[in-house]
């Protein structure tokens, strides 16, 4: 059994957002097919309090994409983005929304980042994820969504380690940084996931 699983498509991660990745919008129309072709459609939501550690001004004399150590992990310091109930945290307008069955929030720790739907970076506190999808009886999980080398990529390392086959659908992601997103996609064919088209599935 397979699931789709969305990955923060939130208007701070898309054209005119605060970490807006470029293309972003693309994708959408495809993610909206693809959807008609899944029993099960799952959604991520970005979703950080005003104080949370990834921020850059939450650091003085620090940049945003400058590298720190946060829990004993490397931290990018990000611009302020999918702050709780601002319109930047919402989901795309143009994302529909009908099929998404459950919608999974992290990153609320304000003392670590989390980038994969499944865990915060340091695996210490899972989101449910694995458990509500092994419970539905999925064995594939389909990743489309935003970022490419971030969350997407995060969240299809962690399925691979919780024993689901991963997929992610190419044309159906974008990534902040494209070389970001050719080691991250090496990866992940290394442990056993695949990088896959959406003509494969529409
Ligand atoms: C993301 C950076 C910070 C993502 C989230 O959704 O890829 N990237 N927070
Ligand atoms: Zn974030």
């Amino acid at each position: 059994m397979k699931a789709l699983l969305l990955i923060d498509i939130q208007n701070d991660f898309l054209p005119g957002g605060a970490l807006a990745v470029p293309g972003g919008d693309a994708i959408l129309p495809l993610v909206n097919q693809l959807q008609e072709r899944f029993g099960l459609v799952v959604a991520t939501q970005d979703w950080h309090p005003q104080n949370h550690k990834s921020f850059a001004l939450q650091h003085t004399g620090r940049q945003v994409f400058d590298v720190v150590e946060l829990q004993g992990l490397e931290q990018v310091l990000w611009p302020d983005h999918c702050v709780q109930g601002t319109a930047g945290a919402g989901f795309s307008a143009k994302l529909r929304m009908h099929k998404v069955e459950a919608i999974f929030r992290k990153g609320m720790n304000p003392e670590i980042d989390s980038y994969s739907g499944f865990y915060d970076n340091g695996h210490l506190k899972s989101t449910g994820l694995a458990d509500y999808l092994r419970g539905k009886g999925i064995t594939d999980i389909y990743l489309a969504g935003l970022a490419a080398d971030y969350c997407v990529y995060f969240s299809a390392k962690d399925a691979l380690q919780e024993g689901f086959k991963a997929h992610i659908i190419e044309d159906a992601t974008r990534a902040i940084s494209p070389e970001g997103f050719e080691k991250a996609k090496a990866d992940i064919k290394a442990g056993g996931g695949e990088i896959v088209q959406s003509s494969s599935l529409l």
